[in-house]
């Protein structure tokens, strides 16, 4: 399980659209997002680079670190 910290969510809509984000990356399965803490966990099935993961997150309208 991989942990990363997401800047930006501010509501369930936020979590909803950094869970699907993150579970569209090949290797990422079993997104858990949480809001309160401002993080979002993972399982890797194959190795995700940081940069896959940050350009993603962006794209969606977020931050990562
Ligand atoms: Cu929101």
């Amino acid at each position: 399980m991989k942990t990363i910290k997401i800047k930006g969510m501010s509501c369930g809509h936020c979590v909803k659209a950094v869970t699907k984000a993150l579970s569209e990356i090949e290797g990422v399965e079993n997104v858990k997002v949480d809001l309160d803490k401002g993080e979002a966990s993972f399982e890797e099935t194959q190795p995700v680079s940081a940069e896959v993961l940050e350009e993603k997150i962006q794209k969606a309208g977020y931050g990562v670190g």
